[in-house]
């Protein structure tokens, strides 16, 4: 089905979902969020995907819910409502995802905007990448999963002082901080990319899915249950016929191919 607020394509099982409003910095709307949702749920299904990339069009990556789509009186709306239907499902669904997600992320990053940035697996970011908890700079406070990406990746210390102030963050401290994975410049922001998903699209995706579920798992339980946790995966990991050719092929001294069996 065709996408009015999407750009999509898909290269060599990697597809890259682009928002496109370049004018408001590819601001949220309800109908852009609408199809946002439908995307990452069809390259769920979709067995020609085996790496997502979300980027924004034009100068922005995304500059949050669009607050020109407010409208009426302060009070009027249901936010609450609004984030059960527009932002919760999309994040989690993007956060567990059974593919590598990497924001590729090509400009300002704001509010919502970064949450959907930190969703993500990973992050590449470009010279130009800024990033803003812009909620407090309106009297909000962060949401759609800002409160819980954001101190797991720069600690409790950094995510308070964004999310207090709103300050901008710039790409070099981003690096910095441990928010973005890798730095480039805006030329080189695709084919960094580019390299980084390929990589990960030529790996075995069973094991890249069961490693999501163990890293996420691992990061929030005690080291018992981790290890149990590790176990769980690597049986069923160890039973899959790509570990059984790739060990084959590391004796017959070639490339590996997984097929996702
Ligand atoms: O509703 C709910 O469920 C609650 C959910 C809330 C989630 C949130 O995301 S709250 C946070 C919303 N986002 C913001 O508060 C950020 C607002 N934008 C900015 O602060 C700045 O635009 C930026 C720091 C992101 C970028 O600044 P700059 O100087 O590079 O660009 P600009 O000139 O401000 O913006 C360019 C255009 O985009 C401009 O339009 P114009 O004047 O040329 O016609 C600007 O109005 C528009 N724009 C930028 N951000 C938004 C936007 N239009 C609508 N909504 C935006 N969020």
């Amino acid at each position: 089905m065709a996408y009015q607020w999407l750009l999509i394509e898909n290269l060599d099982q990697v597809t890259t979902i682009a928002l496109n409003r370049p004018q408001n910095l590819n601001a949220l709307t309800d109908e852009l969020l609408e199809e946002l949702q439908r995307a990452f749920r069809e390259v769920e299904r979709d067995p020609a995907t085996r790496v997502v990339v979300l980027t924004g069009q034009g100068r922005g990556f995304c500059s949050g819910q669009d607050l020109k789509a407010f409208g009426g009186e302060p009070g009027d709306r249901d936010i609450g409502h609004h984030l059960d239907r527009f932002y919760h499902p999309l994040m989690q669904r993007i956060y567990r995802l059974e593919k590598p997600t990497i924001a590729m992320v090509n400009g300002v990053a704001a509010g919502a905007g970064m949450s959907l940035a930190l969703a993500c697996d990973m992050r590449v970011a470009s010279s130009q990448a800024r990033f803003s908890q812009a909620f407090v700079k309106i009297g909000l406070v962060p949401d759609s999963g800002s409160s819980y990406f954001l101190p797991r990746l720069i600690g409790e210390s950094r995510a308070l002082e964004m999310a207090l102030t709103g300050a901008m963050v710039d790409a070099e401290t981003a690096l910095r901080w441990g928010l973005v994975n890798r730095l480039t410049t805006p030329e080189n922001l695709v084919e960094e990319t580019r390299r980084l998903a390929h990589q990960l699209a030529s790996g075995a995706p069973l094991a890249e899915a069961w490693i999501k579920r163990e890293i996420r798992h691992g990061a929030t339980h005690p080291l018992e249950e981790a290890l149990e946790c590790e176990k769980d995966f690597q049986i069923l990991a160890a039973a899959t016929e790509d570990h059984q050719s790739a060990v084959q092929a590391f004796f017959d001294k070639t490339p590996p191919v997984f097929r996702g069996r």
